[in-house]
């Protein structure tokens, strides 16, 4: 399957644009008003998982691609001799913006010189990019989440790293948990990946593969009219991926050519377990980014609440 050929079946570019204005959103446009106040109906016991990892140096981060965060302290507090005794602490913290629980965002990967949209790859600089800022997603990533949970339905810890989950498996999984899919849902895929790092604590097994979806899941996303995806592992797709001569296939069409923001390293092993518990494997899901001007990308801390 080329990719290129799958992206132009699937594109979005131009759907969302109103007047001369070029969105800069993609799927979360999905994210209507309706369905935000649907989803809220989802909240009935008040429970709230919370699906971000530590944002710490003992993160999933080996160097090579990106490092995990660096905090330093401006401010101890134990040298300041101030009015009435008061001391204060502050922090600093060095990071890439990809390197825990994160969003990416949609001039994070592109091909053939064009970004989402047909904004050109020159729009990003050294200083960040023109157009497609991780900002716009600031008010997108609210509604309807449906954890599929692939790891538990396998009845296995996680899954092997270079294993595809199939369009069939995500149906299959659905149907087993007895989910239905809507119009402008997040997905939640979990394989597991949380739970290897927990056990395992090994960033250099973490990165060097996963499991996740393969080309074929974007027709599928797209045919269920989903607004987002994210998954525990650190790049939702698989790797090693199908076509040993493409890199990253699922990010260039979800991402360029679709126009999904992808949501990676997320921690779903609390709300698994609930929802296995009470067989309710749909919440409201609140996600933002933070608002970095020009980002590519932005660490979240996502909540599912029940
Ligand atoms: C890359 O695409 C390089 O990284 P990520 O999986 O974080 O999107």
């Amino acid at each position: 399957m080329d990719f290129r050929e799958v992206g132009r079946r699937l594109s979005n570019w131009g759907r969302w644009d109103v007047g001369g204005h070029r969105d800069e959103r993609g799927t979360t446009n999905l994210l209507t008003p309706e369905r935000v106040v649907a989803a809220s109906a989802l909240v009935r016991e008040g429970k709230v998982f919370d699906l971000g990892i530590p944002f710490g140096a003992d993160g999933p981060q080996t160097g090579a691609l990106r490092i995990n965060p660096v905090l330093t302290m401006k401010e101890t507090g134990v040298d300041q001799h101030l009015p009435g005794g008061a001391h204060y602490s502050d922090d600093y913290v060095f990071m890439p913006l990809q390197c825990a629980s994160q969003w990416d965002g949609l001039a994070h990967v592109y091909y053939d010189d064009l970004l989402y949209n047909g904004f050109p790859a020159s729009d990003i600089t050294p200083h960040g990019t023109k157009h497609l800022s991780i900002e716009h997603q600031a008010k997108g990533l609210v509604g309807r989440g449906v954890l599929i949970d692939v790891a538990g339905h396998r009845g296995v810890d996680w899954l092997p790293a270079g294993e595809v989950i199939t369009p069939d498996e995500l149906d299959a999984v659905l149907a087993a948990q007895g989910t239905d899919l809507r119009g402008g849902d997040i997905l939640a895929i979990r394989t597991g990946w949380r739970r290897k790092f927990l056990a395992e604590h090994d960033p250099a097994s973490f990165m060097a593969g996963e499991p996740g979806l393969g080309l074929a899941s974007c027709e599928w996303l797209a045919d269920h009219e989903v607004a987002a995806v994210c998954s525990d592992n650190w790049a939702v797709e698989v790797l090693p991926g199908e076509d040993p001569a493409v890199l990253l296939p699922v990010h260039l069409v979800l991402i360029r050519d679709m126009g999904m923001t992808l949501g990676e390293i997320l921690d779903f092993e609390e709300l698994a377990a609930d929802c296995a518990q009470d067989g309710r494997y749909e919440f409201m899901m609140t996600a933002p980014p933070i608002k970095f001007r020009r980002a590519v990308g932005s660490p979240t801390n996502p909540l599912a609440i029940k």
